[in-house]
């Protein structure tokens, strides 16, 4: 059975830039529906249900197909947010070899805001935006829905969520307003974190 992790800080950590009540509805709803619609759609799949939700989301393809969609959402949509409330922290300075890092891909650690930004911004309807690692790489890809990008052979290590319930209750249409606000609470030591982890399991 998959659970609803806990989050590590309070509803209210991420205020003014994220609301209490948008992280409650968020966490307690949204990823909660998440769960719960994984844990029935593997029902009577007594292999699946062995397998972690990054094993499912890596696996699509093998996965029978009256179950692949609703692991794709709501399996998407459990890793996803899973991993989401892990990144996010108020005040976090960025370590020195992740500004390394960006700035070797991207140019600078601005221009990789701005890419990242406007890659959030260009999601038509819900989706996601990330920096993933790919063959050890960085890049920066967008995704639909719950779609995650470990079902592309990718892996996650910053992920904004852009589906409307992440914003609207605060921002309303403004995602931009959103999207600026986020990159005030990354938990900057969690995403380098992450990238040396990622790199680490591809290089091996
Ligand atoms: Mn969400």
């Amino acid at each position: 059975m998959h659970t609803l992790p806990e989050l590590p800080y309070g509803y209210d950590a991420l205020e003014p830039y994220i609301d209490e009540e948008t992280m409650r509805i968020h966490h307690t709803k949204h990823h909660q529906a998440y769960v719960n619609k994984l844990n029935a759609a593997l029902e009577g799949h007594t292999d699946l249900q062995q397998k972690s939700v990054e094993d499912l989301l890596r696996g699509l393809a093998e996965i029978p197909e009256e179950v692949r969609t609703a692991v794709r959402n709501h399996g998407g949509g459990h890793y996803n947010h899973s991993l989401f409330w892990t990144i996010l922290k108020k005040d976090v300075p960025m370590p020195d070899a992740l500004t390394a890092a960006l700035t070797e891909s991207f140019g600078s650690t601005e221009e990789f805001q701005q890419r990242f930004s406007a890659a959030a911004a260009g999601v038509f309807g819900s989706g996601w935006a990330w920096l993933v690692v790919r063959d050890g790489k960085l890049d920066i890809v967008a995704t639909q829905n719950q779609d995650c990008p470990l079902s592309q052979g990718l892996v996650p290590v910053l992920g904004i969520d852009v589906w409307e319930h992440a914003y609207y209750l605060k921002y309303r249409n403004r995602r931009a307003d959103y999207i600026a606000a986020f990159f005030h609470v990354i938990n900057w030591e969690n995403v380098a974190a992450r990238l040396r982890a990622a790199r680490e399991g591809q290089a091996s």
